[in-house]
């Protein structure tokens, strides 16, 4: 779904888009200082040039066995080197990238492997004790489309990545205007999708992203979160710190214990976060006595309580800039200038000045500022249509193709945007999105399960938790059946339910619909 030629020309007269392709990642930093540090891992530091090499011989090494441009592959490792190199190498075939999280198990992966029609998946052999090449095993064999299956480590009986390999040889660039990789969606209603990223509007994000938060060739990031989410892959994340020539420390997991030597050792000046683990990182900071002071700590993902803001300053002596982001493309965010209260109340203006917002009522018209309304958004980041699902955009997308993005905000008169809640149905916890949708279709395939909705609860550490509310059919299930039931479905371990309550019927609103709102009012913290 490209942008119309109108606004396409907009944006590159006004040099958003300036034809760069992300295959060119590593390449000048290689070209001018091999030897300069460009990721740092708990194992091991890689230079620009080792990178570059070995990004061009797995290029060769995947055309080799006959990966075509254009093909899809899903990638779901941790944050490791081999994230880097894969990515950067399938961006020089021109293949497609589509960026699952370790933390996905066989529904989700299979999900993926279907709906990109991929022909590969990269995956670990273990992590954090997990049998990742059984699970991969399990993926196979459900997909008929995978032709491949990669596996970073031990490859047991499949194709070990290191192998992988053949002498670089040039490789046609591809097109600015192409799509260079997926993300998934958090959803809006129904199933996640798959959002197309072009090289030209994630270029421009982690181009824009990196200037404001200024960051260069002699800055690190630190990847606490997963690299294969848009807040830590590309504002400016993962691939702009390589972009810009800078150093990037892969933290496996945002656990304080892996986080803090590494700020101590490698003296990061960006990170991101969601509030939930920067909660945990303040409680557990005076533990390590890390010196914090020169860190920007970017925040975003879910609702930061303002308490949580101004210990950022008091208590670690950091930077906040405070984000409203979504893999979708629109970015809004707080300045490194902005006064501090800016920063603590709100997300923010957005990144781009041909950002479109539009702020609606129920009707679509527009509410004034300083009122709630629906967000809706279009610019030179925002994608235009998700992957192959034209039913769903024609619901999801204005006539002008504006993204209603199901989330409430209000509009100070300077400009500044604050979410305050959202009307889709998704569960957002600890920063990790559930589609309501999705469970619900799960825990309705339980035999025990009559009807069922699932809520948001108010949670202190991750701001939110899952309850499923079900009408049993029979006796009730337990909630530690219903886990092992979604477990045993290969549904990931954030996406099942942390309460449940039994009720004899679910409420309906006048229109026939589950009333989860009523729902969500009657739900506690203890169910
Ligand atoms: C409340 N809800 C928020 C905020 C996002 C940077 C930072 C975050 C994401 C991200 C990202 C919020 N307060 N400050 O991609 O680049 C909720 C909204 C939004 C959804 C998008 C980035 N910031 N949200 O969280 O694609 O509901 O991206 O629509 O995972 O997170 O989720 P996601």
């Amino acid at each position: 779904m490209p942008w119309p030629e109108d606004l396409a020309t907009r944006y590159r007269n006004a040099g958003h888009w300036r034809g760069d392709v992300l295959s060119d990642l590593l390449r000048e930093p290689a070209a001018g200082d091999p030897a300069r540090t460009a990721v740092v891992t708990g194992d091991g530091r890689y230079s620009y040039g080792e990178l570059d090499d070995r990004a061009d011989r797995l290029a060769a090494g995947l055309a080799d066995l006959g990966l075509e441009p254009g093909e899809r592959v899903v990638v779901a490792l941790p944050n490791d080197v081999d994230f880097v190199v894969v990515c950067v190498a399938l961006f020089r075939l021109g293949a497609v990238p589509v960026l699952g999280l370790v933390a996905h198990r066989r529904a989700e992966l299979s999900y993926l492997v279907r709906s990109s029609g991929a022909v590969a998946l990269v995956a670990p052999d273990a992590h954090h004790g997990f049998d990742h090449r059984a699970l991969a095993g399990e993926v196979a064999a459900e997909s008929p489309t995978l032709r491949h299956v990669l596996i970073a480590g031990n490859a047991g009986g499949f194709t070990a990545l290191a192998d992988v390999t053949a002498p670089p040889r040039t490789l046609p660039p591809p097109e600015p205007d192409e799509v260079a990789f997926f993300l998934l969606s958090g959803g809006t209603t129904g199933k996640p999708k798959l959002i197309p990223r072009t090289h030209d509007d994630y270029s421009y994000q982690l181009r824009a992203t990196a200037e404001a938060m200024r960051f260069g060739s002699g800055s690190t990031y630190l990847a606490a979160l997963p690299a294969g989410h848009n807040a830590a892959l590309g504002c400016p994340g993962v691939l702009g710190a390589l972009r810009a020539g800078g150093t990037v420390v892969l933290a496996g997991s945002p656990s304080p214990d892996e986080v803090f030597p590494l700020i101590a050792a490698e003296k990061p000046g960006l990170t991101t976060v969601m509030p939930a683990v920067l909660s945990l990182w303040l409680d557990t900071a005076p533990l390590f006595d890390v010196d914090t002071s020169g860190l920007v700590i970017e925040v975003g993902g879910a609702m930061l309580p303002p308490e949580t803001a101004e210990r950022v300053r008091t208590e670690l002596g950091a930077t906040l800039t405070h984000w409203f982001g979504m893999a979708e493309g629109f970015l809004s965010f707080t300045r490194l200038d902005d006064p501090v209260e800016r920063a603590d109340t709100s997300q923010g203006t957005p990144m781009s000045p041909d950002d479109e917002i539009r702020i609606v009522d129920d009707e679509d018209l527009a509410v004034p500022d300083g009122e709630t309304g629906q967000l809706l958004v279009r610019g030179p980041c925002v994608l235009r249509g998700y992957y192959d699902v034209p039913s769903h955009n024609a619901e999801v997308f204005t006539a002008d193709g504006f993204l209603r993005t199901g989330d409430l905000v209000r509009r100070a008169p300077d400009g500044a945007i604050t979410v305050t809640g959202r009307v889709k149905h998704t569960i957002n916890r600890g920063g990790e999105k559930i589609s309501g949708d999705e469970l619900e279709t799960e825990l309705a395939a339980h035999p025990a399960v009559r009807s069922v909705a699932v809520v948001p609860v108010p949670d202190p550490a991750f701001g939110e938790k899952t309850c499923a509310v079900v009408v049993p059919d029979g006796d009730p299930p337990t909630l530690a059946g219903l886990r092992a039931f979604l477990a045993d479905r290969g549904v990931a371990g954030f996406k099942h339910p942390d309460r449940l309550r039994v009720v004899t019927s679910l409420p309906y609103t006048a229109v026939g619909k589950v009333d989860r709102r009523a729902l969500a009012a009657d739900a506690t913290p203890e169910g």
